[in-house]
């Protein structure tokens, strides 16, 4: 995939019935095909009206061209894009004739994300970006749209390139002091290098926190309702949703499968997942919905450990003792009492002794509370303002990054200081960051990412 260079077609347009359909086709050059479809030379950048024929000359469309020579376009190749009308049989014919038209060129079907990878291998976009149109396109909120188009229009690969940049300055300094040892200690003790490191520091730890937040943005939250059978989680997950999604009875076990239901809570997609209610059973079915219940439990981003706030005793105790064992590292567990309609004056407290959220699924009192509370919790800051879209790639190279410029801090700030190992660790925090813009990336992850694009982008 990575180094083909015959001219790609695609269908840009989803897949139906629309008013208009869009085929790409990019190439190294693609005069010659142009002119095997049309017989005729196309202006660059100029809307044409063209007809396709088939083989025995009947018109398949009548269609707009717009054609871009390399480098000024999309995927830095030559690029034409035929504007025909939107049926899939029509497309489908339009696919085809072109196919046998362009042969002698070489002309084939693209892979997924094979016209952005040619746009990032030609140096139209780096990584980061190239990601940011996936992104876009499969961004689930309009706060998503605008992160999106934020990371595409080069806003995160900016923040990272400065930081590289500040590095490599810290590292032309370490590194001109190597080679002469006597001043190894005064340069390590040179305030200057020391508050450099600090500023990088504090710069990769803004920007930790607003790649977290984007991550957030794009992929939002698996937030699981867990708790015993009856306490109304199924109303809960239906006050959420804003529908009756799940069945909902006074029988303790009628939950017995995951439901799931999607809601966009201040931009924030969350996946709320429905279980069914925890507890001893001889049944077989509800053993395995149960099963299932600590299934999603492993697998959430946040757990809301629901009660019935008119009765607790110690079986809550032991729940919660279980779904504390159960739940994923850094996994926040957030304690809700429901049923609060049936309560008269009591506050609930948990083991811990902290106050928790007391809710009326029912009623919906205490539920626009709680949307805070889950907000605050996954450490949603709430300021969509100049926020991108992050993937769990950038996250972890940037904790990657840290890692190693926490040790560069160790290496020149303690007793047993060393320079060489002080400059290495600079050296692969920047080789980290460097993955995130795609100028030091593994040629297998590069692949990876781009087979999850759609076809035709
Ligand atoms: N008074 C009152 N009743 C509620 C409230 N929430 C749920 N209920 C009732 O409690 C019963 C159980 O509700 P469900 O939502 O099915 O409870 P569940 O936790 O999903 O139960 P399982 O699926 O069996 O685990 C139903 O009769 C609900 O109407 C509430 O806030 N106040
Ligand atoms: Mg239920």
């Amino acid at each position: 995939m990575m180094t083909r260079k015959l001219p790609i077609i695609a269908l840009a347009t989803a897949p139906g019935r629309s008013g208009v359909g869009v085929v790409r086709i990019s190439g190294p050059k693609l005069e010659n095909i142009i002119w095997a479809l049309f017989k005729k030379t196309l202006t660059p950048r100029q809307a044409t009206v063209l007809t396709l024929r088939d083989a025995s000359g009947r018109v398949i469309d009548q269609l707009l061209a717009i054609y871009f020579t390399a480098p000024a376009s999309f995927t830095g190749e030559d690029v034409v894009e035929l504007q025909c009308h939107g049926g899939p049989q029509l497309l489908e014919l339009v696919m085809k004739r072109c196919l046998i038209l362009g042969k002698n060129e070489g002309l084939i079907i693209a892979q997924p994300g094979e016209f952005t990878l040619r746009a990032y291998l030609n140096n139209k976009i780096d990584l980061a970006q190239a990601e940011a149109i996936a992104d876009l396109i499969d961004a689930q909120s309009e706060a998503a749209v605008l992160g999106a188009a934020r990371s595409l229009q080069g806003a995160f690969s900016d923040d990272i390139n400065s930081l590289i940049e500040d590095i490599t300055q810290l590292r032309i300094l370490v590194e001109s002091t190597l080679d002469f040892p006597e001043e190894e200690i005064e340069f390590l003790e040179n305030a200057q290098a020391r508050s450099r490191l600090e500023a990088v520091s504090s710069k990769l730890a803004t920007l930790r926190q607003g790649a977290q937040q984007g991550k957030i943005l794009r992929d939002g939250i698996e937030l699981v309702l867990a708790g015993a059978p009856n306490v109304g989680k199924s109303s809960l997950l239906n006050r959420l949703a804003g529908e009756d999604v799940a069945i909902v009875t006074p029988i303790a076990g009628t939950t017995r499968d995951r439901v799931k239901e999607s809601i966009i809570l201040d931009g924030v997609p969350m996946h709320i997942i429905d279980t069914a209610g925890l507890r001893d059973t001889n049944d077989e079915l509800e053993a395995k919905g149960i099963e299932r219940s600590w299934g999603a439990i492993r697998l959430a981003d946040l757990v809301i450990f629901l009660q019935d706030a008119n009765s607790q005793n110690d079986t809550v105790d032991e729940l919660r003792e279980q779904i504390l064992r159960e739940i994923p590292p850094k996994c926040p567990v957030l304690e809700v009492g429901n049923k609060a309609d049936l309560l008269e004056g009591v506050h609930l407290k948990n083991r811990l002794n902290q106050e928790i959220s007391l809710i009326s699924a029912k009623t919906g009192e205490g539920v626009e509370a709680l949307k805070s509370k889950i907000l605050t919790t996954i450490g949603w800051g709430g300021t969509q303002e100049g926020a991108i879209l992050a993937r769990r790639r950038h996250l972890d190279c940037l904790d990657r990054a840290a890692d190693h410029l926490h040790k560069s801090e160790e290496f020149a700030l303690n007793g047993n200081s060393s320079l060489e190992l002080f400059a290495e660790e600079l050296r692969l925090a920047q080789n980290q960051l460097g993955q995130i813009t795609g100028k030091l990336l593994p040629d297998d992850l590069l692949g990876k990412i781009f087979t999850q694009f759609c076809i035709g982008k």
